[in-house]
């Protein structure tokens, strides 16, 4: 049952943001990181996956790893999530779409200009010097989890490629920074979907919307109750919460 005053408030918005976490694509198969027993960092450590010493240290273990997941997401198709929000933007004034997902299966649902905050599984790019291979990769050979697999060289200076995703201890990419945090400071209605929220600077983003007075709506089945009028939570997977929602709202 959604309520209606959360009804209201989408019906009216101006401009929402749409802010996504691992949790919207669980139901395409994509693991998340901290669920229990399912999430990633459950079976891995992130401390020899997803850090740049890690990647000095042994390349190829971290690389094995990340084609095993980029296969994982090739293999993947948008839900019923990724779709309800690509139908979203068709319904109100202006909507922005800032994820901190590294697959494709937004774009995949249809949404345009989509924030990338932790970058791609999709765009690698060479350790040493930075620059994207001028051909995209391959899709990979069915590796297995725990599979090592050398990196691919660049082709203008010899070094390994690397994921092109955001691993800890690095900067998030400026540009999509600063359009995240303006967004959520223009917003007057910000739904975050399938996050833990633990991961900061990106974790800001709703604190942002909050601050500067926009209603906040959380889908997430494990999510805790708000102490705001302001604030909703819909207890449920994002594959049925959201058609759901946009159904409600807008009909059709
Ligand atoms: C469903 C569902 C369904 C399930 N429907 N919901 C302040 C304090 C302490 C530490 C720091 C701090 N500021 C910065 C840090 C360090 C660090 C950090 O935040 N650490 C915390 C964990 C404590 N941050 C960084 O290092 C960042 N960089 C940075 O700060 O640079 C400045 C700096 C420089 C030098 C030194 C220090 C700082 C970079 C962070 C990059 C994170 N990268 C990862 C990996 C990306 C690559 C990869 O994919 O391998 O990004 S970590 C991982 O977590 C991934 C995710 O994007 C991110 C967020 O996870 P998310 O999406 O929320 O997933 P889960 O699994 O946590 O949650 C899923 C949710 O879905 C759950 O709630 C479920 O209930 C729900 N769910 N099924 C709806 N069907
Ligand atoms: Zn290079």
């Amino acid at each position: 049952m959604i309520p209606s005053s959360l009804l209201r408030a989408l019906r009216s918005a101006r401009h929402v943001v749409v802010f996504t976490g691992a949790g919207v694509s669980a139901e395409s198969g994509i693991p998340t990181f901290r669920d229990a027993l399912t999430g990633l960092w459950e079976r891995f450590d992130p401390g020899e996956l997803a850090t740049a010493d890690a990647f000095r240290r042994d390349p190829a273990l971290v690389w094995g790893w990340y084609e095993w997941r980029r296969m994982k997401v090739l293999q993947a198709r948008p839900n019923p999530a990724h779709m309800a929000i690509a139908e979203l933007a068709g319904h109100v004034p202006q909507l922005t779409l800032i994820t901190q997902n590294v697959d494709d299966l937004h774009e995949r649902a249809g949404s345009r200009e989509v924030i990338h905050l932790h970058g791609s599984l999709h765009r690698p790019r060479c350790f040493a010097c930075a620059r994207e291979p001028a051909e995209p990769l391959p899709a990979p050979d069915e590796p297995e989890a725990g599979r090592r697999l050398e990196p691919p060289r660049c082709h203008h200076c010899g070094g390994r490629l690397r994921p092109g995703v955001v691993w800890f201890g690095e900067s998030l990419p400026s540009d999509a920074l600063r359009a995240a945090f303006a967004a959520a400071q223009a917003c007057d209605l910000l739904l975050s979907v399938g996050t833990s929220g633990v991961v900061y600077p990106a974790a800001e983003v709703p604190h942002l919307a909050r601050a500067a007075g926009a209603t906040l709506v959380h889908v997430n089945p494990q999510g805790e109750a708000p102490q705001s009028a302001h604030e909703h939570l819909l207890a449920l997977p994002a594959g049925q919460a959201l058609p759901q929602l946009v159904r409600e709202a807008f009909g059709g």
